[in-house]
């Protein structure tokens, strides 16, 4: 029986996801190399410096400790002009609906993110009050596919990992959540989710009989 929803949030919520690929991509372009789509999908949900490292092995290349922390400094300071203008109108469709859903189930709500701007994005587009718990990059030693963030997230809002649905967009997520011996929702495609529970293009219209059937 499924007590709490653990939510990704690049990707999930709010789709982040182009804004971090166009980050990347300019410092792709600064090591000779061009980040494709198909690299980007590999980049979801991993932390930012694991995310450089990638990178920097893609283009065959290897960065001083120097210019990894320029590069990280770089990466996030262009990511935070494009998120700037983020507001209620950048929430993923259906995911209120869903939030209320969830609500009306009695079912506990939390965020399970990677990301160290999770509560300056959640803050910006109205959603932070709606959950009981956030679990985001600054909290954890190993991010996605590591379980770290997702059992820390269940643990905190007191719901065991086997009665815990996350909500992922990414390979990377969701491996993470099986790890973590939870049941995943997977947001995008089937082929690109194969450990999903479930997939669905998108949050709109899922019902409670939805969730039962997972
Ligand atoms: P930041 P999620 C992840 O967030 C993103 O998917 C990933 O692309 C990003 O590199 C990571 O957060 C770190 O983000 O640079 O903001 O700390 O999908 O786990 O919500
Ligand atoms: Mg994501």
């Amino acid at each position: 029986m499924i007590k709490g929803v653990l939510f990704d949030l690049d990707g999930v919520l709010t789709d982040t996801a182009k804004y971090h690929f166009e980050s990347w991509k300019l410092i792709a372009q600064d090591l000779g190399y061009n980040l494709s789509i198909e690299d980007n999908e590999r980049l979801k949900g991993v932390s930012r410096a694991d995310s450089l490292d990638l990178i920097a092995r893609w283009a065959n290349t290897s960065i001083s400790s120097e210019q990894k922390t320029s590069f990280l400094l770089k990466k996030n300071e262009h990511y935070l002009t494009l998120i700037k203008g983020l507001s209620e109108e950048d929430i993923l469709p259906g995911v209120v609906s869903f939030l209320d859903l969830l609500d009306e189930h009695n079912c506990l709500k939390g965020v399970g993110s990677s990301s160290k701007n999770a509560p300056v994005i959640l803050e910006r587009i109205g959603l932070k009050h709606r959950f009981g718990v956030i679990v985001d990059g600054n909290q954890v030693s190993k991010t996605k596919p590591d379980p770290e963030v997702f059992l820390k997230g269940s643990k905190e809002l007191g719901v065991a990992p086997a009665d815990c649905l996350v909500v992922e967009d990414a390979p990377s997520g969701v491996t993470a959540a099986k790890s973590a011996g939870m049941k995943v929702l997977g947001i995008g495609s089937s082929e690109n989710l194969v450990n999903a529970d479930k997939t669905v293009n998108t949050l709109e219209g899922i019902s409670w009989e939805d969730i039962l059937s997972i």
